[in-house]
């Protein structure tokens, strides 16, 4: 009895440590790359033939930059790195602090501050997670006179003003991240651990926490193998959605009591009430994610943020659920996006533009 007790503990251990094995050490061996999708293995090829070692390339990202942009561009940097290209960073905004510690043993990779310098210098531009001039900043006319090759890595809609160079899009994709991959994967370039972390937060964040619709098989297969290469989840949970300044909880409960929801249409909205992020010493890159409180509630179907920036516009993020068309309603107003999330910015005052956009929400949503 005690005999047979003790060979089955014996052997349960030995099965785990079996198991345990690959996770430790030899994860390599286990991995199992997801193989890319044909169309983009030949745009990767065309994307690579812009990026020659001795070649300077500047990776840059849209203004606000969020865990997709910092994200993918940071695993490209990794990923041309290890293929012995030089590459920067430079974006039209500071780097987020959210996702600076993708940057942690690289933060001189990050040359935003010396933007005009290395864009001057750049054999070719690479564009992340946008294929529009207009949310580049101040750094779409450098981009433009440079006159090198841009090339786009994205999956937005977009009729793609950026100037001529290779193409990988495809908004099959739930992030750029996923792009990302597919290159490193159609070329067998190599993808570093710190890269695989990187491209696991672009997923993560751009999908909600793998919940949205654009949360695919195929999304949940590459994740599974960027886990393989040994990171730890709850580590870049807390990065991520876990180390946020006490302001911002107190600056939520103030943008909380400005909800006013419109039940038989399932319409909600919330105001960043003026000067509260200065206030609560906190900067817009703090407000991602807010607009989740008012989608929460049930029936509703389109959730609006407005808030005034800084240069006075007022600025509206669209989510919806089920099949309203967000993009469809930010593009009425000159903005853009996905069908599910979406962003405008609109002269005029806060009252005056809330009832315009709320106008035809409502039309919209009948
Ligand atoms: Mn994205």
């Amino acid at each position: 009895m005690s005999v047979r007790r003790a060979h089955s503990k014996g052997a349960r251990i030995a099965w785990g440590t079996r198991y345990l094995a690959p996770m430790s050490g030899s994860h390599k061996k286990k991995r199992r790359a997801v193989t890319p999708i044909r169309a983009r293995t030949a745009a990767a090829r065309q994307v690579a033939e812009a990026l020659q070692p001795g070649d300077r390339i500047v990776l840059t990202t849209h203004v606000n930059a969020d865990g997709d942009g910092t994200g993918s561009e940071v695993a490209f940097w990794h990923i041309l790195n290890a293929q012995g290209i030089r590459a920067v960073i430079v974006n039209p905004t500071p780097f987020p602090d959210r996702y600076r510690f993708l940057l942690k043993g690289i933060e001189s990779a990050d040359k935003t501050h010396q933007a005009g310098r290395h864009l001057n210098k750049a054999d070719a531009v690479v564009v992340l997670d946008i294929s529009d001039m207009g949310r580049l900043g101040q750094l779409g006319q450098l981009i433009q006179d440079r006159g090198v090759p841009v090339v786009c890595i994205d999956h937005h809609l977009s009729d793609g003003s950026l100037p001529p160079g290779p193409r990988m899009v495809d908004p099959e994709a739930c992030a750029t991240g996923e792009l990302i991959y597919d290159f490193a994967q159609a070329l067998g370039w190599e993808l570093p651990p710190d890269a695989a972390r990187a491209l696991y937060v672009a997923m993560l964040t751009d999908t909600g926490g793998f919940r949205f619709s654009n949360t695919s098989p195929r999304t949940l297969r590459i994740a599974a193998d960027l886990l393989e290469y040994g990171l730890d989840p709850e580590d870049i949970y807390r990065e991520v959605f876990a180390s946020e300044p006490e302001g911002r909880v107190r600056l939520i409960g103030e943008v909380a009591d400005t909800l006013v929801v419109e039940p038989d249409l399932g319409l909600a909205w919330i105001t960043v009430p003026p000067g509260a992020l200065e206030r609560h010493g906190l900067s817009a890159e703090h407000l991602e994610g807010v607009v989740e409180l008012p989608r929460s509630i049930q029936g509703v179907r389109l959730a609006l943020l407005f808030r005034q920036l800084a240069n006075g516009r007022i600025k509206v993020s669209f989510r919806s659920m089920g099949g309203v068309d967000a993009a469809a309603l930010a593009e009425r107003f000159g903005g853009g996006g996905h069908r599910k999330a979406a962003g405008a910015s609109l002269e005029g005052g806060l009252a005056d533009v809330q009832e315009t956009v709320l106008a035809e929400a409502r039309a919209a949503l009948e």
